[in-house]
């Protein structure tokens, strides 16, 4: 389709918007007539990954395998958007040596525990406060800020989403990918 792919990683706490923020992002691309694919918990880890749960190991295979997905995604020309916690430095930076340089864009969805916490929308922080659910990302489970993601936006509430959206788009189109 001559379109120039590339795969946005975003990163961050549960409740923090990543899948929300995606989804706006696509809708800006369709706009665009741009070919798109979204990767995240609901179809990817109900599906391909219906046998991983949320020990440091099977996160590390979940992460490892929506990359190797990924990279197919983007060898197909499409633009692809990953949501996922994905709280390793370390298996970030190997899904980022999977693809070409430029063609990861890492998305650090930042917005604080508390306010995470308070949208809580599925109700999981209550249950892992409770402790119901064990090894949950923020209460007794690491997440590691990237120290130097393509892009970071705040999203703890003081900027839109639109606001949002538009900062991730504009960094396509200074890229030249859009
Ligand atoms: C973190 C959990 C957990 C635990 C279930 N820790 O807010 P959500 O519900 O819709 O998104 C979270 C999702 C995280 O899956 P990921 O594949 O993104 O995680 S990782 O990248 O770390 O592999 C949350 C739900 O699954 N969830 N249990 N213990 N999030």
């Amino acid at each position: 389709n001559g379109q120039r792919s590339c795969l946005l990683w975003f990163t961050g706490l549960s409740g923090s918007g990543k899948s929300t923020i995606a989804g706006l992002v696509e809708e800006r691309l369709h706009e665009l007539g741009k070919l798109t694919y979204l990767l995240d918990g609901d179809n990817v880890r109900k599906g391909m990954n219906g046998d991983l749960g949320f020990s440091d190991a099977d996160r590390i295979e979940n992460i490892r395998r929506i990359g190797e997905m990924s990279r197919l995604f983007v060898d197909s020309g499409v633009i692809t958007l990953s949501a996922f916690i994905s709280p390793f430095r370390s298996e970030r930076a190997a899904v980022r040596q999977l693809m070409e340089e430029g063609d990861f864009i890492e998305v650090f969805v930042d917005a604080p525990l508390s306010t995470c916490e308070s949208r809580d929308p599925k109700g999981l922080y209550k249950r892992a406060r409770n402790g119901e659910i064990r090894n949950f990302t923020g209460i007794d489970s690491p997440y590691e800020t990237p120290h130097s993601p393509e892009i970071r936006v705040v999203n703890d509430g003081s900027v839109s989403p639109r606001e949002v959206t538009t900062t991730v788009v504009d960094y396509l189109r200074e890229r030249r990918f859009i």
